[in-house]
C-alpha cells in the first residue's frame, strides 16, 4: 500500500503504523522481515515505517489563535516553486526584500523581523544582529513581541520596507519536521547513508536488503509495512468545547493540534507523567467535532449530573 493507506490499514486493524524506538526494535524487525513479501519492480525489500515528514504544518511563532483569522493564519507569500523543502531539511521561512518567502534551513546566520504588539497595534522591527530562526525567536520574545507574523498583504509590505537591499530576514513562519504516526515523541533515527535527501520524500521505509536502515521515500509508493500493536491502556474520552470565537474551526488540523498540545500540558501539570499519547478519533463522517444539538446538549448534561 502507499503510506496513507497503509497508516489508514493499521490504525484500523492494529494501533498504528510503527514507531520504533531503539536498536532492539530493529533488530527485532530485521529477524521478523520476510524478504520473499517484499520484491517491487524496483527497490525491493522496503517496508514503510510511522515516521513522515510533516510539510503541513507551517505555523507562526506567535501562536494566540484570537491574532488571526482564519485567512490571516493562512496567509503566504512563497516564491513560485516553494516551499521546497531541499535537501529534506527547510523547516524555517525567510522573507527577502522583493516580499517575497523561501524554507530554508533553520541554522543559518541570517538578521531578523521583531514585532511589538500592543492591543490591535503591530509594529514590525528589523533586528541587525544575524541568528538561526531559534536564536531569532528567543530574541524576539525577549525583546519584543515575537518574530513577525505576516497576516496579509499590507503587512507583507511593511516588513519588506524595512529590509535593506539583498537581505533574507527571518520571520516567524515555521514547522515540523518528522513526526510519528502515534504521536510518539521517540527521538531515534536509524538513517541510511545520505537519508533523508528527497525534497518530495516525505514518509519513511525502512530497508530490509541491509540492516533495516531508514530512507525518505515519496508517500505514493506502494510497499509493505509494519504495524503495532499497543499493549498500553487506550481511554477514549469524549471533549466537549464551548467555543469562544465564532472564527474557529475546530475541525481545522492546526486548531486540534493546539487543544491536543493544551490538553497535554494540563496532563502533566495534574501529575499525569509517562508516556501520554492524545490523538483526536474520527467520527464516520471522518469530522472530529460535531456540533451539538440543544436535545443532546440536555442529555448530555444529565448524564454528566449523573
Ligand atoms: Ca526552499
Ligand atoms: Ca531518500
Amino acid at each position: 500500500m502507499n503510506m496513507t493507506e497503509a497508516q489508514s490499514y493499521c490504525r484500523e486493524k492494529y494501533t498504528d503504523l510503527a514507531t520504533i524506538d531503539n536498536m532492539e526494535d530493529v533488530n527485532l524487525l530485521t529477524s521478523m522481515a520476510d524478504l520473499s513479501r517484499m520484491v517491487y519492480p524496483t527497490y525491493s525489500y522496503r517496508a514503510w515505517i510511522g515516521l513522515y515528514d510533516d510539510v503541513n504544518s507551517w505555523r507562526w511563532s506567535l501562536s494566540d489563535r484570537s491574532f488571526y483569522t482564519q485567512e490571516e493564519a493562512e496567509f503566504r507569500n512563497w516564491y513560485s516553486g516553494e516551499p521546497d523543502n531541499y535537501n529534506s531539511r527547510e523547516h524555517c521561512a525567510w522573507i527577502t526584500n522583493d516580499g517575497q518567502w523561501n524554507d530554508v534551513f533553520c541554522d543559518v546566520l541570517r538578521t531578523a523581523v521583531c514585532m511589538d504588539v500592543r492591543g490591535s497595534n503591530v509594529t514590525f522591527v528589523f533586528i541587525s544582529k544575524t541568528m538561526t530562526w531559534t536564536e531569532a525567536q528567543s530574541y524576539c520574545r525577549a525583546n519584543h513581541t515575537d518574530l513577525a507574523s505576516v497576516r496579509n498583504m499590507e503587512e507583507n509590505q511593511k516588513v519588506t520596507e524595512l529590509l535593506p537591499s539583498g537581505q533574507s530576514v527571518w520571520i516567524g513562519l515555521f514547522r515540523d519536521s518528522w513526526k510519528w504516526s502515534d504521536g510518539s515523541n521517540s527521538s531515534f533515527r536509524y538513517w541510511n547513508e545520505v537519508e533523508p535527501n528527497g525534497n518530495t520524500e516525505n514518509c519513511v521505509a525502512a530497508d530490509f536488503s541491509g540492516s533495516g536502515k531508514w530512507e525518505d521515500w515519496t508517500c505514493g509508493q506502494r510497499k509493505a509495512f509494519i504495524c503495532y500493536i499497543a499493549k498500553k491502556t487506550k481511554k477514549v474520552v469524549r471533549v466537549r468545547l464551548m467555543k469562544k470565537s465564532s472564527s474557529l474551526d475546530l475541525n481545522d488540523p492546526p486548531v486540534m493540534e493546539d487543544i491536543l498540545r493544551e490538553l497535554k500540558q494540563k496532563l502533566k501539570d495534574e501529575g499525569v507523567d509517562g508516556d501520554v499519547k492524545l490523538s483526536w478519533r474520527k467520527q464516520s463522517d471522518g469530522k472530529v467535532f460535531h456540533k451539538e444539538k440543544e436535545t443532546e446538549k440536555k442529555t448530555t448534561k444529565k448524564r454528566d449530573e449523573l
